[in-house]
């Protein structure tokens, strides 16, 4: 593909990114779809399989989440999973149809102890199963991601979640500057980066435009991008957010296609409160790839069946082996 990876852009402007957020409906989804198409499939979706492997207790008062030790939200806190449990998770989603696993732990940083220990074990593990491996546990230093890459980790999720501006209404225990410095860090360590956000916060059209421009100027663009829709938790200050149009996220889909062409676009958070419609539109603006089952972290999903029928009905199909794709 060293032709089309050529193509990628890393210089794009706000104003272009504004334009495309903002083309006639029709005009934005045939761009979004003929450069899906230049890239990828059209017609496959990655599964991913996603598990708490540490639950709640997190010192960050990230305003979205149900995990926060700040927030009352009926969670109960757990230590970290064995590598025996987590290991079955992942030989199930395998089963499943999943091809990446997805490790989440509710933690500000990475610990330097046994914990991280049995990290390593977890994602040696996952890939001895033949998937993807990749982990999400905050902030690293430099050592941790040698470490991890060293284990075999495919890709790190770590979420700018969204714009510069925006980002102290949401977060107060941790800087944009922290995010971009354990991003860089994951990219030195030579182990693919996974970041994305998450719209329906309160956050106004130039965040998203921002927070596409950060994702899409790195160099190389993020592997994958997760396009979170904020599920609504009891107890976290943004329980009572409005809700927004899938519309708006169908276009967030589609211009982060068209930003970043060779990555993956992760239809993530949100999908249980959108409709059928609302998802093929999503994977015609250029997802290809859904966290499948039942629970996300710590959220209801729709289950591996309920996918299943939707991919039947659109006649498209889960990816069989989906190799890292080169974006650098
Ligand atoms: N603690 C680590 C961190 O924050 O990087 C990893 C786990 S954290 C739960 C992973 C991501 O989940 C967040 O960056 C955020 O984008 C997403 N997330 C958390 N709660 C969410 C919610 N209620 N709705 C949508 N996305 C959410
Ligand atoms: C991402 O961008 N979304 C996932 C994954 N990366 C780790 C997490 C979504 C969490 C939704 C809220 C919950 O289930 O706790
Ligand atoms: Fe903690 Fe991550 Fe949740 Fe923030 S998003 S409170 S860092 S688990």
């Amino acid at each position: 593909m060293s032709t089309t990876v050529d193509l990628l852009r890393y210089d794009w402007k706000l104003e272009e990114i504004e334009n495309i957020y903002n083309l006639p409906f029709p005009e934005l989804i045939y761009r979004a779809q003929d450069i899906h198409r230049a890239y990828h499939l059209n017609n496959e979706i990655q599964g991913c399989a996603l598990l708490s492997i540490k639950t709640g207790g997190c010192p960050e008062d990230c305003a979205y989440c149900p995990q926060s030790a700040k927030y009352d939200t009926n969670l109960q806190a757990e230590r970290l999973m064995s590598v025996e449990d987590t290991l079955a998770m992942a030989k199930q989603a395998k089963e499943q149809g999943a091809t990446r696993f997805c490790m989440g732990a509710a933690w500000r940083s990475a610990p330097n102890n046994s914990d991280f220990t049995r990290i390593l074990s977890m994602v040696k593990g996952v890939r001895e199963l033949g998937m993807e491996a990749c982990c999400t546990l905050g902030m690293l230093t430099e050592q941790q991601a040698q470490a991890l890459a060293e284990a075999g980790l495919t890709a790190y999720n770590h979420n700018l979640d969204t714009s510069p501006e925006f980002y102290g209404d949401i977060i107060s225990t941790r800087t944009y500057q922290d995010r971009l410095d354990t991003l860089d860090r994951v990219d030195r360590a030579g182990i693919a980066v996974c970041c994305g956000g998450i719209i329906g916060m309160g956050e106004n059209k130039q965040d998203r435009y921002n927070l596409l421009q950060q994702l899409a100027t790195r160099r190389p663009h993020p592997e994958s991008v997760p396009i979170n829709m904020l599920v609504k938790v009891e107890g976290t200050p943004l329980a009572d957010q409005p809700n927004i149009d899938s519309l708006e996220l169908v276009r967030m889909v589609a211009t982060a296609r068209i930003l970043m062409p060779a990555s993956m676009v992760r239809l993530s958070a949100g999908r249980l409160s959108l409709s059928d419609e609302a998802q093929a539109l999503c994977f015609v603006a250029g997802a290809n790839s859904i966290f499948m089952g039942e629970k996300l972290l710590t959220t209801p999903n729709p289950t591996a069946d309920r996918d299943s029928v939707l991919l039947e009905k659109l006649g498209m199909k889960l990816v069989e082996n989906h190799p890292v794709n080169a974006s650098k």
